[in-house]
């Protein structure tokens, strides 16, 4: 089985030509088989929330150990072979007071750290290169709107995956056209819906933007390292809503270039840009 992987691979890099130099990218954001962990983070947005996930995650164990514990002792020290005679008592303001401090210190306390990461999340900054991003059903629409292009991506079919440079384990991933942006540079996306509500995510990113029909919503980052990273429609959107998946490539600025002036050549005025009349 690994040997015919092995020839696979051998077999792909033997056909991959000069102008699919990009599709030797190494494959970093993709879920992996039995896979619990994340991705791994490739922006400063995804190292944040997965550390805030690991900081709760101790501050959960601990309350759950904690409660387990006194439920624990509570069933040991006060049944009724142990403790006949039970306290009449209904009241201990100490401790009432105690478990309502508490649980507002800890939330708090857990504010003080996810609430500026949810800011840096939204508060969108200056693009270096802005890409709108339309969801239908069911496929994603990218127009590069600093250089009056778009496409639209479509799931590749099992049989096409190897032609174009991904493995089969990568079926309802990938995508005939990728996005492809550059190493390090701020993107922003403008998403909307053009019939129901989809929602764009990449998780190795940790983005994830619902495309409201009607509405312009937006997400950023800045991808630190180069590779190609899956992600799939994340708002329920209807039939085929398994089928739309998110390709993203992130290359180094010369091959974004090289890239870019072929894509204007290919996709110029794909779709039709809304062009308003200039008043003379
Ligand atoms: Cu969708």
């Amino acid at each position: 089985m690994r040997m015919k992987t092995t020839l696979y691979g051998l077999l792909a890099a033997f056909l991959a030509t000069p102008s699919m130099a990009q599709d030797a990218l190494e494959v970093i954001g993709q879920p992996l088989p039995r896979g619990i962990a994340f991705q791994p983070a490739a922006t400063e947005l995804a190292r944040d929330l997965q550390w805030l996930d690991g900081m709760i995650l101790v501050i959960i164990t601990a309350i759950t150990i904690f409660v387990t514990a006194l439920m624990g002792y509570c069933i040991v020290r006060f049944n009724r072979r142990a403790n006949p005679t039970p306290g009449t008592f209904t009241h201990n303001s100490p401790i009432e007071i105690a478990w309502t401090i508490v649980p507002i210190v800890i939330l708090v306390f857990i504010g003080a750290f996810s609430l500026p990461i949810l800011f840096k999340q939204q508060e969108i900054p200056k693009a270096d290169i802005t890409i709108k991003v339309t969801g239908y059903q069911w496929y994603w629409g990218y127009e590069y709107v600093d250089h009056e292009f778009g496409f639209d991506s479509f799931k590749l079919e099992k049989d096409e995956l190897e032609e174009n440079g991904y493995a089969p384990e990568q079926y309802l991933l990938a995508t005939d056209t990728a996005v492809v942006v550059p190493i390090g540079k701020t993107i922003v996306m403008n998403l909307t819906g053009a019939d129901v509500i989809h929602s764009w995510t990449i998780p190795a990113f940790g983005v994830k933007q619902d495309a409201v029909p009607g509405r312009i919503s937006q997400l950023w980052f800045a991808a630190e390292k180069e590779g190609i990273y899956f992600g799939q429609c994340s708002e329920l959107c209807g039939k085929d809503h398994a089928y739309m998946p998110i390709t993203v490539k992130v290359v180094s600025q010369d091959a974004y270039d090289a890239w870019l002036s072929g894509a204007i050549e290919e996709f110029a005025g794909l779709p039709q840009p809304f062009k308003v009349a200039k008043a003379d």
